[in-house]
């Protein structure tokens, strides 16, 4: 008697998780009706995580722009040094929620957009690429965009399940607002449907006028958790972050600011030499790549100015954690974390009650913008009071 009343309780309670999950299943299908204003794919197919997120915020103003809804693709991992070895691409969700998004403007998932409106509205056979001419140029035909052409471009097209069909190609065009009604005119979506481009709609690094966008980045509920878990167990209020980008790849490219190669503007720099090529302050070797000396002058200044308790060191290379710890004569905890998450290392430096980045570094820049957004002050190696001299002469 006891047997059966156990396996119906069971039964019951096994039904109402199947209902459960097919509401919810069904709820954020029907969420998803086709959108007649079109839609703007792309492969993040540039950089890494701080490249592609420049990019993201500026694929999503070109898409409010054309008024075509995002399809929001998925981060590109590049794990060639550790399992499994090859390209991962994770979820838009996995690491930020969508919904903030939307304040802003339509987005929906690239894998929600091929499993729930692919199939029946952009189907195999009616996907068409879209290029600059110059790109398909250098195709064997000259007329086909090249879609799939190596890393990361095939692999990302596969990971989602896309052959492109035929080609579009444009010229005199560009991704700003100024070509926001050739777009409109060029490329109605009654006709064009759906906009697949080999890349992001983008500047590198973001626009000005777009790096406010960074307020509907928000964190995903895993991330938060994860990230508070590590600064409740492992720092003491107040804690200054650091980033330090002085790995290999990092050294050979501030090698062209040494020889003279590139200018004020390089890379992330705007971020701190401003955004004005005209009045741009100098950018700086020490401002590329710091000397421990410079990291250890920075980190003790604002461990002084802010009576910091702790020190979290995120870097791409050595920690330095030692030469750091020195400074302090063991009155400062000095924390980073082995082995290290790129995302993990970006909210915590978020959260710090000051931080010090890499000017040059999209990945400081992510971590910059969203302090900026929440008033949190920021430095640099290099420049301790960014927007200063800017200051002054506005006065
Ligand atoms: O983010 P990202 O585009 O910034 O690329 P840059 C740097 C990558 O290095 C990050 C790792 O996405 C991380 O995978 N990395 C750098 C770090 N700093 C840290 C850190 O503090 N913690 C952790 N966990 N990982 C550009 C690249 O990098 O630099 C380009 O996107 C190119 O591909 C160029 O290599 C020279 O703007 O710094």
């Amino acid at each position: 008697m006891a047997a059966t009343a156990k396996s119906l309780k069971l039964f019951i309670v096994t039904c109402l998780h199947l209902a459960f999950f097919l509401t919810i299943t069904f709820i954020h299908a029907a969420d998803l009706t086709w959108d007649a204003n079109g839609y703007v794919l792309y492969c993040p197919c540039m950089g890494r995580f701080g490249n592609q997120a420049d990019h993201f915020l500026g694929s999503l103003a070109f898409a409010k722009m054309l008024n075509r809804t995002l399809a929001v693709p998925p981060w590109v991992v590049y794990r060639h040094h550790a399992p499994p070895f090859t390209n991962v691409h994770v979820p838009y969700t996995e690491y930020f929620q969508l919904e903030p998004l939307k304040q802003y403007h339509r987005v929906v998932s690239l894998e929600d957009f091929m499993k729930h409106l692919a199939p029946k509205h952009w189907p195999q056979g009616r996907r068409v690429a879209y290029c600059f001419e110059s790109a398909a140029h250098r195709s064997p035909d000259k007329k086909t965009c090249p879609m799939k052409d190596g890393n990361p471009f095939g692999p990302f097209w596969d990971h989602i399940g896309v052959d492109f069909d035929r080609s579009v190609l444009f010229g005199s065009l560009s991704f700003s607002s100024y070509y926001q009604p050739h777009w409109k005119s060029r490329f109605p979506p009654s006709e064009h449907p759906v906009i697949a481009l080999p890349g992001a709609p983008a500047q590198f690094p973001v626009l000005e006028e777009h790096v406010g966008l960074q307020q509907y980045v928000v964190w995903s509920d895993k991330i938060v958790q994860e990230g508070e878990n590590h600064i409740n167990t492992l720092l003491t209020r107040p804690f200054v972050g650091i980033h330090l980008r002085i790995g290999s790849d990092w050294v050979n490219a501030c090698k062209l600011l040494q020889s003279g190669d590139a200018g004020p503007h390089f890379m992330a720099s705007p971020q701190c030499v401003g955004y004005d090529r005209q009045n741009a302050l100098q950018l700086t070797m020490t401002m590329c790549l710091p000397e421990l000396s410079e990291i250890q002058r920075a980190v003790k200044l604002w461990v002084k100015k802010t009576n910091a308790q702790s020190v979290y060191i995120a870097t791409d290379s050595e920690t330095h954690s030692a030469e750091i710890q020195k400074l302090f004569k063991g009155k400062v905890k000095v924390v980073s974390l082995r082995p290290d998450t790129a995302q993990i290392d970006l909210y915590i430096l978020g959260q710090a009650d000051h931080f010090i980045g890499n000017c040059v570094s999209s990945f400081t820049a992510f971590v910059k913008r969203e302090r900026d957004i929440h008033g949190r002050l920021s430095s640099f190696f290099g420049m301790d009071f960014p927007g200063t001299r800017k200051r002054k002469e506005e006065l």
